[in-house]
C-alpha cells in the first residue's frame, strides 16, 4: 500500500531519529532528508487513512492560497481554525489579554477593524504564489513598486506552452519578505514535469510535523497536480514529496503508536469540475469518494 511510505518513515523517525530542541520549545526527533511517491494515474490521492485528515479544511486552505489571501478572518468564517493559533499568540502576547480562542475567532469574522490588525498572516504562500512583489529602477539610485507577479498563472502558461521546460517551478520562499511572515514556508517550491500527456510534480518540504501538517500538505500538493493538470490538458501523473527536516513531535509520541497499529485502506478517489481557470475552483467542484478512514487522532499542535 503507497500510505506505508508515511508510516514507515512514520516509524523510522520515532525509532531513530535524533532528539533536537526546536524553535517552539516541545522538542522533536528528527532526520534529514526523504522522499515518497504516489501516483495519481488511476484517479486516487493520497488521503491519510490510518487517521482522518478532515480534508475539506485542505481544499479551502489550497483554495484559499490560490486567491492570495492571507488574512485568516476567510478561512476562519469557513468553519477551519488551522491558522487561528498564530495570530492568537501574537495578540496574546501584545496585548497580555487572556482571550479564548473562540472569543478570538468571533472578533476576527465580526470586526473589521480587528481582522485587518490581528488576522493577517504577513506575505505568507497566497502572497508570493499570486503577488510576488518586483521593483524597477526609477533613476539614481530609486526604485518603485513593479507589476507582481502571478507565479500561478506563468506557471499555467508554462505548462501548456512549455511543458518541456525546466522551469516550471513556483516558490514561496521569498527571501526579502521572510521576517514578515508569521511562519517561513514550510512547503517552499514546486516543480512540474509533464511526460506522455502526464502531469508530475515535485514538492519540496524544508520543515514537516509528520503528525499533523503532512496529511494536509500531501492532499493538498496532490489536489493542486490534478487542477493544474486539468487546466493544461493534461493527465495526472505521480505526486512526489521531498522532505528535509521530517520530525515527530515529542509529544506525539502516544499518536504515532497508535497509528502504526492500523492497517491502511484504499486511497479515495478524488474528481474535480470543469471550471475555466485555475482561480476559479470553489470548495463545491472538489469531490473525494470512498474515503473511509481510520478514526481521527488529535494532536497538539507545536506553535
Ligand atoms: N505548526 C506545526 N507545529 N505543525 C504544523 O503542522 C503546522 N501547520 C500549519 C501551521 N503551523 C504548524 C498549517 N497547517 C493543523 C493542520 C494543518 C495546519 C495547521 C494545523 C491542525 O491543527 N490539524 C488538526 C485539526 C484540524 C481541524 O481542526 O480541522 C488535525 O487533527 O489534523
Ligand atoms: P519551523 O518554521 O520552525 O520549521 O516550524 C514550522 C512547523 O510547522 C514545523 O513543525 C513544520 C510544520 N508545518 C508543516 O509540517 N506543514 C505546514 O504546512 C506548515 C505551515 C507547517
Amino acid at each position: 500500500h503507497p500510505e506505508a511510505q508515511y508510516l514507515d518513515l512514520l516509524d523510522r523517525v520515532w525509532r531513530t531519529g535524533s532528539e533536537r530542541r526546536d524553535r517552539t520549545g516541545v522538542g522533536t526527533r528528527a532526520l534529514f532528508g526523504a522522499t515518497m511517491r504516489f501516483d495519481l494515474a488511476d484517479g486516487t490521492v493520497p488521503l491519510l487513512t490510518t487517521k482522518r485528515i478532515f480534508w475539506k479544511s485542505a481544499v479551502r486552505e489550497l483554495i484559499w492560497f490560490l486567491s492570495g489571501d492571507t488574512n485568516i478572518r476567510e478561512l476562519v468564517r469557513q468553519g477551519v481554525h488551522i491558522w487561528t493559533d498564530w495570530p492568537l499568540a501574537k495578540y496574546r502576547a501584545a496585548t497580555g489579554e487572556a482571550i479564548d480562542r473562540d472569543a478570538f475567532e468571533a472578533r476576527i469574522v465580526e470586526d473589521d477593524a480587528f481582522a485587518a490588525e490581528w488576522g493577517d498572516l504577513g506575505r505568507v504562500y497566497g502572497a508570493q504564489w499570486v503577488g510576488w512583489r518586483t521593483y524597477e529602477a526609477a533613476g539614481e539610485g530609486l526604485f518603485r513598486a513593479g507589476q507582481p507577479v502571478n507565479q500561478i498563472a506563468e506557471l499555467v502558461k508554462g505548462l501548456r506552452d512549455n511543458p518541456s521546460s525546466r522551469r516550471n517551478i513556483f516558490t514561496g520562499w521569498n527571501v526579502a519578505e521572510l521576517g514578515g511572515m508569521a511562519l517561513p514556508p514550510c512547503h517552499m517550491t514546486y516543480q512540474y514535469f509533464v511526460a506522455d500527456g502526464r502531469l508530475s510534480g515535485i514538492l519540496y518540504q524544508r520543515s514537516c510535523d509528520l503528525g499533523l501538517g503532512f496529511g494536509f500538505n500531501i492532499f493538498e500538493h496532490a489536489l493542486l497536480i490534478r487542477m493544474l493538470a486539468d487546466q493544461c490538458g493534461l493527465l495526472p501523473g505521480e505526486c512526489i514529496w521531498m522532505g528535509a527536516d521530517a520530525h515527530v513531535y515529542l509529544n506525539h509520541g502516544d499518536l504515532v503508536a497508535e497509528q502504526l497499529t492500523r492497517e491502511p485502506r484504499p486511497f479515495p478517489k478524488l474528481t474535480l469540475a470543469p471550471v475555466s481557470s485555475i482561480f476559479d475552483y470553489r470548495f463545491e467542484d472538489v469531490a473525494v469518494e470512498g474515503y473511509e478512514p481510520h478514526p481521527h487522532i488529535a494532536a497538539p499542535v507545536a506553535v
